[in-house]
């Protein structure tokens, strides 16, 4: 028997007539096109233009009812938005999804095919800038003031390319035939100051004023891009600042006739939102990435405060009751200094009011315990860019080694140990002490996470401050991960309980009830096997890979790097080669391994497994003596728009990280939100998605982080492995060879190397024969179909805690104190 279905879908503004006249409008006014000539590309800006009029009418009702009400308003501070695309987003929220489809086939055009003009917007690396996007989502729908600030990028996260089994990067321009969802506001510009000297002055009473006197100032322009929340009410404002050269940018070169020398500078100012780094988990450590941190805060906060301004003058002392700035990583925490430096030299506040301002608007993400990814700045750098920030920063690690000092009297070791500033042959700024200390609150990104941030990380910060280490688990926006990339299911799950799970997640949970129900279960396997259809479609276009849709589909979709051990997935698809090679009758359920990731450029490792996953994919798919068992499909320049087409389909999620090492992961609530069973690690969210599937709905492997930390303690030696388990050492001597590189021996050696000579950093040796047998597991489970399909829909039925919804509800409680604001019409 089916729910009542409650009626809780977005109702559309418009009708289909209105619809189709505004894109024909659109066509003919803002693109100068007609129906006839228009291509797909022109359609699809006509029909982002048609929506757009209802999204900037929302907008400018929110900014009303906003600034009517004087809201507290909380500012997200990221260096990174991975938004993906937008149409679809926001066709969806509006409820216009199937009007715009009904009016635009009446135009002779296909919705799903103007959908694929769409761009990604990939200024992001991963999860951190994933996460951004997800919050702003939930921020938007849960009808909370907010606004997203960070970065326009010209050049978004690079294009890859694969070429003979190697990742090529190509540049990534999304913007190269206009965006037709952003706004340039010019009447919000902004100045940046950089490099120069700071002047020592003394004022009335003695007061020692600091002037700073810069070398150059460049200017932020802000392009506002709008944030639909779910049902279209409120609309908030994503703010990226894009670096121009300002007028007086080298205003004397310019008078002395260096016209091409000022050219110059000018393309040196424009330089710094040019392009996103490329990095993931670990640290740039250039110049350019400090003054393009700087230059995106500094641009927030002034415009932050004009805003204050305007409505409360120069009465700073209800500014922290306005504003609360979310630090997403430590990427946006020189805005601390820069807060101070605008409060003490330009308010001319006392410091101790400013350090309460401070500490009352301030708090901080850890998405990471990993070192090489905290950041840290040489002092010599900091001041060389940012003289005065220097100052001040050494200012407050002064004050704060006072307070060390009262906590642990003579404790020098602590100090040294708690100082903002590491001494050594380079004297360098951390960036994760200064935003503990300037921060009213810190989260970690996940339950066990924050447990390692207060027990390893910061344990002496949690002792100095109780209650402000805290923790907020990651979640995910079911509207993008759930409604929009899997109709199919979202349809059936309307059907079954109702349409308003995408506003109240837990609601899934009434899913569970039927999950024995065969009927049931034939429904939600019928969904998945044709997401597999689709999914197959784009591996032959792709790859020219034809896979079998009843074959298991395992999907690892994340970024490369040797703590997500996408290797340890490549050893276990050699063996089981191995296996079937030297028995042909080797029983397994055929099964297809799909991998999206990228590699930092300059992270060689990363690559050669990229390399290494093509060439053994390359062999595998092609000897017929694996008689289509194994399938291996690299999908290349994975994106958004990409994991929303592979997340539908899989049927097995791979979260296989060294224990202790995922910060949360997120990729794993979308796909076991889709349905997909996880093979994991005790690591990140895993842990919190086991606790709610229950031990039997998921495949837990592995060592534990405490047997992680043994293990270390202890000596581990991977050879041990090595010797001991014949298949390891097959495996790994495999890799020497030139078998899957014909001509060229010794072409993958280097994961060899880094798993044995190297001593296996990430432990993937002592945790294969695990995984192996794990992956055992998973197969005969598959094999009883009715079980899958019980397994699959409770993973989807237990997912209402992963919701962003409910992160960004748990910040509101925990740290925000924010208020929703209806939004008058
Ligand atoms: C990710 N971090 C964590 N960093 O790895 C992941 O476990 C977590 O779920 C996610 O954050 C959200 O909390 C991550 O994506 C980056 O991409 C940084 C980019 C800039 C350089 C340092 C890494």
């Amino acid at each position: 028997m089916n729910a009542k279905a409650t009626k809780t879908q977005p109702s559309p503004v418009i009708d289909k007539a209105a619809f189709k006249a505004a894109v024909i409008k659109h066509l003919h006014c803002t693109l100068g096109t007609d129906e006839n000539k228009a291509n797909n590309h022109a359609w699809w800006k006509a029909t982002c233009a048609a929506i757009q009029e209802q999204v900037l009418e929302g907008l400018r009702k929110t900014q009303k009812s906003h600034y009517l009400n004087d809201t507290r308003a909380v500012h997200y501070f990221s260096a990174e938005f991975l938004m993906g695309r937008l149409l679809s987003n926001n066709l969806q929220n509006f409820g216009l999804f199937d009007v715009a489809g009904g009016a635009l086939k009446e135009l002779g055009v296909e919705i799903s095919d103007i959908l694929e003009e769409e761009p990604d917007m990939a200024l992001g690396n991963g999860g951190l800038g994933r996460l951004a996007a997800c919050f702003i989502d939930s921020l938007a729908t849960m009808e909370l003031p907010a606004i997203g600030y960070g970065i326009h990028y010209e050049h978004g996260l690079f294009r890859q390319e694969i070429k003979s089994g190697a990742q090529i990067e190509r540049p990534d321009s999304w913007r190269d035939y206009g965006n037709p969802w952003e706004i340039c506001r010019p009447e919000s510009i902004q100045e940046v100051s950089l490099y120069g000297y700071v002047e020592t002055k003394y004022g009335e009473n003695g007061r020692v004023l600091k002037e700073w006197h810069p070398g150059s100032i460049v200017k932020g322009v802000p392009w506002d891009i709008p944030v639909v929340g779910y049902e279209g009410k409120t609309v908030n404002v994503l703010r990226l600042w894009q670096s121009e050269a300002s007028d007086y940018f080298n205003w004397d070169v310019f008078n002395a006739g260096g016209y091409v020398d000022a050219q110059r500078e000018n393309v040196q100012a424009e330089t710094i939102s040019k392009v996103l780094y490329p990095n993931d988990e670990t640290e740039a450590g250039k110049e350019l990435r400090l003054i393009q941190q700087y230059f995106f805060c500094s641009c927030s906060l002034k415009d932050i405060i004009r805003r204050y301004k305007r409505a409360h003058g120069d009465d700073w002392s209800r500014f922290a009751d306005q504003v609360v700035i979310q630090l997403n990583d430590t990427h946006p925490a020189i805005s601390i200094p820069e807060l101070m430096r605008i409060l003490v030299d330009r308010a001319e506040l006392g410091w101790d009011e400013a350090w309460g301002i401070c500490t009352k608007v301030f708090a901080y993400t850890n998405h990471t315990l990993l070192p090489e990814a905290l950041e840290k700045w040489p002092a010599r750098m900091i001041e060389k860019i940012l003289p005065r920030h220097l100052e001040i920063i050494y200012e407050i690690n002064h004050r704060f080694m006072a307070e060390v000092d009262k906590k642990w009297p003579g404790d020098n070791a602590m100090k040294a140990k708690l100082s903002i500033i590491e001494e050594g042959n380079e004297k360098m700024v951390r960036m994760g002490h200064l935003s503990v200390i300037g921060s009213f609150a810190v989260n970690g990104v996940a339950e066990m996470h924050s447990r390692l941030v207060k027990s390893s990380l910061f344990p002496e910060f949690d002792e100095l401050y109780p209650g402000k280490l805290t923790n907020v688990t990651n979640g995910i926006t079911p509207r993008r991960w759930l409604k929009a990339c899997n109709p199919g299911l979202s349809k059936l799950i309307d059907k079954k309980i109702g349409e308003d799970w995408p506003r109240d997640l837990d609601k899934l949970q009434g899913l569970a009830k039927f999950a024995s129900n065969k009927t049931f279960q034939k429904q939600f396997m019928k969904v998945k096997l044709e997401n597999k259809e689709l999914l197959a479609e784009e591996i032959r276009k792709s790859l020219d890979i034809e896979v079998d849709v009843n074959a298991i589909f395992d999907v690892q979709i994340k970024r490369l790097h040797e703590y997500k051990r996408q290797h340890l997935a490549l050893l276990n698809i050699m063996a089981l080669y191995r296996r079937i090679l030297e028995n042909p009758d080797y029983d397994m359920h055929p099964r297809v391994f799909v991998f999206g990731a990228k590699a930092a450029p300059g992270y060689k490792l990363a690559k050669d497994i990229i390399f290494a996953i093509n060439k053994v994919a390359d062999k595998i798919n092609n000897d017929p003596r694996v008689n289509n068992k194994i399938k291996v499909a690299f999908l290349p320049n994975y994106r958004v728009s990409l994991a929303e087409k592979m997340i539908p389909a899989a049927d097995v999620s791979e979260q296989i990280s060294t224990a202790g090492k995922e910060a949360s992961g997120t990729g794993n609530m979308k796909l076991a939100l889709n349905g997909a069973v996880t093979i994991g690690t005790l690591d990140g969210a895993n842990v919190e998605i086991a606790e709610e599937v229950g031990d039997d709905n998921i495949f837990i492997f592995g060592l534990t982080v405490e047997e992680v930390n043994e293990l270390k303690a202890n000596g581990y030696n991977p050879h041990d492995y090595y010797y001991k388990d014949p298949e390891i050492k097959a495996v790994l001597d495999w890799l020497e060879t030139d078998y899957f590189t014909p001509g060229k021996p010794g072409a993958l050696v280097s994961i060899k190397q880094s798993l044995l000579d190297n001593g296996d950093p990430y432990m993937v040796l002592a945790d294969f024969r695990a995984y192996s047998d794990a992956q055992i597991a998973v197969d005969a489970a598959y094999r009883d179909k009715e079980r899958w399909a019980e397994m699959a829909i409770i993973n989807t039925a237990k997912m209402g805690k992963f919701t962003s919804d409910r992160s960004i509800r748990d910040y509101v409680e925990r740290v925000w104190k924010l208020s929703p604001c209806k939004i008058e019409s």
